[in-house]
């Protein structure tokens, strides 16, 4: 059963949004993980992800089994590459880099996590992800070899995702890396949202609140929000506070 899958489609239909917080191996501590915890159950953040494109620490288990032990929030994957695979996590982010042209990334670490995949028990979200210029070179383009799409071609952007979606895509991802000096345009969200049906997540640069409603308003589903929150906690609190009132706002849409 697809259950976060569902959630998200349901999230959309109703015209809900969701906050993610990234957790990211390398750059958080154990020590402090547990306040970052506390704070995200309070304020009711929606999933965890967890990854990053390069994890050079050896923790990503020990920060997921923390998560698991001190919350009931989903921890989702959000892998670099095959080896960022981890059972205690309840689903994973089976990303397509569909802004890129590295056979590698399309599909040759697909093939190879597979079979790992296929018995970890991992709910499995094929994801459309589509890495957005953000004005200087991201740590993800540089390891996938290859080239974001630009931030002012909000058409690109928009066919790619179609052709995303028209392939069987559930999700569809854009990042503009992170800790990106630029979000992905609101022009940009918008073209995408007019031309599929499917949640849109989008993250890199969401450092302020008002970058975060720009990119709900805009028709982002979910957003993540990694840098930002390590760099002022009191930004999960202000984000949670953005989401809760778009929410209100959706149901008295519905009534
Ligand atoms: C990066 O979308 C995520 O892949 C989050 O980015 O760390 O800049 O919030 P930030």
């Amino acid at each position: 059963m697809k259950v976060i899958l569902q959630k998200i489609h349901h999230l959309r239909t109703e015209n809900r949004k969701a906050f993610a917080v990234l957790i990211d191996p390398d750059k958080v501590s154990l020590d402090t993980l547990p306040t970052l915890l506390k704070l995200s159950v309070e304020n009711n953040v929606d999933y965890f992800f967890v990854g990053g494109s390069l994890i050079t620490s050896h923790i990503m288990g020990e920060v997921i089994s923390m998560i698991k032990a001190q919350t009931n929030i989903p921890v989702i994957l959000f892998p670099g590459n095959s080896v960022h695979i981890d059972n205690q996590a309840d689903a994973i982010l089976f990303l397509s880099l569909i802004s890129g042209r590295n056979p590698d990334f399309l599909i040759g670490q697909h093939v190879i996590s597979a079979p790992i995949l296929k018995k970890s028990g991992l709910e499995i979200l094929p994801t459309g992800y589509m890495l957005i210029d953000s004005g200087r070179q991201t740590t993800v383009s540089y390891i996938s070899n290859t080239t974001p799409i630009p931030h002012d071609k909000a058409g690109v952007a928009a066919c790619t995702a179609m052709a995303g979606e028209m392939l069987g895509l559930q999700l569809i991802y854009l990042d503009a890396g992170s800790g990106a000096l630029n979000a992905v345009s609101p022009e940009m969200i918008a073209a995408v949202r007019q031309s599929v049906d499917i949640p849109i997540i989008v993250g890199g640069g969401i450092n302020s609140v008002q970058k975060a409603k720009n990119a709900l308003e805009a028709g982002a589903d979910l957003i993540v929000v990694g840098n930002g929150i390590e760099q002022n906690i009191d930004l999960l609190q202000e984000i949670t506070e953005v989401i809760r009132k778009a929410n209100v706002l959706a149901l008295s849409y519905e009534h």
